[in-house]
């Protein structure tokens, strides 16, 4: 009786995730780094490993941490993130008594009579909301969790913003060590022994940069990781006391629109008490056009070297249900691939190394090595086709040959085509003819047509 006493004292003193965590995704700026991906979507809506969407892990960290009130802060709305967040979780967080009136939505940036402007950074966007989420506050909201929509990691965000409350921190910070190369793309901090964060420094370049390096140990790294990785990074995830919150952006910084550069190094010059929160885990910011690339394929590792799982049946990420077809493969090879729903590749394919999303229609003898398909939106019938000219459908033809490239959504790619960046070429604008080449990886924009025969 005395373990069960034991149990439920402990379980009354834990922080209720539903009731008083409110999570507030970034769904992006202006969206320059992923461009051309997201030329015709909200970046949270930018497609992901064959079958999810960006969005799916914040949103299924979220609802794997009991957090059911979720709003995506973005710059401009469309149509596939608004179906898509209505259609993939509203069943699993609203209604029902496991939902007790969660619910996922999403914040355009608008203009009113009293804010001419769009989001002018993540601070901004916040405070531009914040009168909806005072709202939420009158149900016993304590905390907000601010969190990216470009981020590939698995967090249980419960033991984050349980170690916040203990420590009696005003904001918390979630942390990994790094090594020099990357330092200066993060913000970087510096902790006392007991974690507080007393110096914030904001992506830090030369001197700036080496002054913010720290002895790791402190993390519990050994002394050749902590000699590799001298530095404490931020990534960008943080919690927030509800009234330090308020106070922050309408107090102290009203104009401040960031918050790595503005708001957290400003709440620590005014003494507010900010904690590090150590993550230990995988963790990739996956918001350029070479990182999405990269993670992405990185899904095709087995074993050790796969280092982010979608087959993790405790800790499942969420997307829309779509109802679609097995894939079929027809006398093609597989090799190392992920292959999403609903697909058919035909014979004597073959697919190296690749993500081939849902709904992709492979023709007949085609290369696919290091690519990344997207797939497509829709299946289209010979009717629709045939009012195109030249009845080119969507998907690959036959014959064509693909490698390091990304190809988005719903494009037309014709028979014969080489799509392998035959000059080696890094930077590239080439949007009238369909595609763009970003760090030396072509990426085909969505709905393009490229004719038979294209060598790019
Ligand atoms: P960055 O990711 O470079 O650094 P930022 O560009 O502000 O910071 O983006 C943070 C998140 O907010 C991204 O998901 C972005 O898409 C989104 N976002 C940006 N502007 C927005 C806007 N106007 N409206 C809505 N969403 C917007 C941050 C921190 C660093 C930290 C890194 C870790 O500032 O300290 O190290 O994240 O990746
Ligand atoms: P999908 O579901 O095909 O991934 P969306 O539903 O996001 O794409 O977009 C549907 C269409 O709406 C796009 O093809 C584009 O023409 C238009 N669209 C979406 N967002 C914007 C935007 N911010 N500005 C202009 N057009 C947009």
């Amino acid at each position: 009786a005395n373990d069960v006493m034991e149990d439920s004292a402990l379980m009354m003193n834990k922080t209720d995730m539903q009731k008083t965590v409110l999570g507030v995704i970034l769904g992006g700026g202006a969206g320059t780094r992923l461009y051309p991906l997201t030329k015709k979507r909200a970046k949270p809506a930018v497609p992901l490993g064959a079958n999810y969407r960006l969005i799916d892990i914040p949103v299924s960290n979220c609802i794997n941490s009991g957090i059911n009130k979720m709003y995506c802060l973005t710059q401009f709305n469309s149509a596939s993130l608004n179906r898509h967040m209505s259609q993939a979780y509203n069943s699993i967080v609203g209604g029902g008594p496991a939902g007790r009136g969660g619910f996922v939505e999403v914040l355009a940036a608008q203009q009113s009579p009293t804010n001419p402007e769009w989001f002018q950074g993540t601070a901004d966007a916040v405070r531009q909301y914040l009168w909806l989420f005072q709202a939420a506050e009158r149900d016993g909201i304590e905390n907000y969790l601010i969190l990216s929509g470009d981020h590939l990691y698995r967090m249980d965000y419960s033991d984050f913003v349980e170690k916040h409350v203990q420590s009696g921190a005003d904001i918390t910070v979630s942390a990994l060590p790094c090594d020099e190369k990357r330092a200066s793309a993060f913000g970087l901090m510096k902790i006392d022994d007991t974690g507080r964060i007393f110096e914030f420094s904001e992506k830090p370049e030369g001197d700036a940069l080496r002054q913010m390096r720290v002895d790791t140990t402190v993390l519990g790294l050994d002394e050749q990781r902590a000699e590799e990785m001298p530095y404490i990074a931020s990534m960008g995830i943080y919690v927030f006391k509800t009234s330090a919150m308020i106070e922050l952006l309408t107090k102290h910084f009203p104009e401040a629109n960031d918050f790595g550069s503005e708001v957290i190094p400003g709440a620590n010059s005014i003494g507010m008490k900010i904690q590090a929160f150590l993550f230990d885990g995988y963790w990739e910011d996956i918001g350029t056009i070479e990182a999405f690339y990269k993670s992405n394929l990185a899904l095709c590792e087995s074993g050790d070297k796969l280092k982010f799982s979608f087959y993790d049946h405790e800790f499942p990420i969420y997307t829309m249900s779509r109802f679609l077809p097995p894939s079929k493969m027809i006398d093609s090879e597989i090799e190392s691939s992920v292959i999403g729903d609903g697909c058919v590749i035909r014979h004597g394919s073959k697919v190296k190394n690749s993500v081939v999303g849902l709904r992709s229609l492979i023709g007949s003898n085609c290369v696919i090595e290091d690519a990344l398909i997207m797939g497509s939106d829709y299946y289209e019938t010979m009717e629709e086709c045939e009012l195109l000219p030249g009845c080119m459908p969507i998907g690959l033809g036959n014959g064509t040959v693909v490698k390091k490239c990304i190809i988005d959504k719903n494009a037309r790619i014709g028979h014969n085509c080489q799509i392998i960046n035959k000059d080696n070429v890094q930077e590239a604008m080439c949007e009238e003819e369909g595609y763009i080449i970003k760090d030396g990886i072509v990426v085909i924009i969505k709905d393009s047509i490229i004719p038979d025969g294209t060598i790019i």
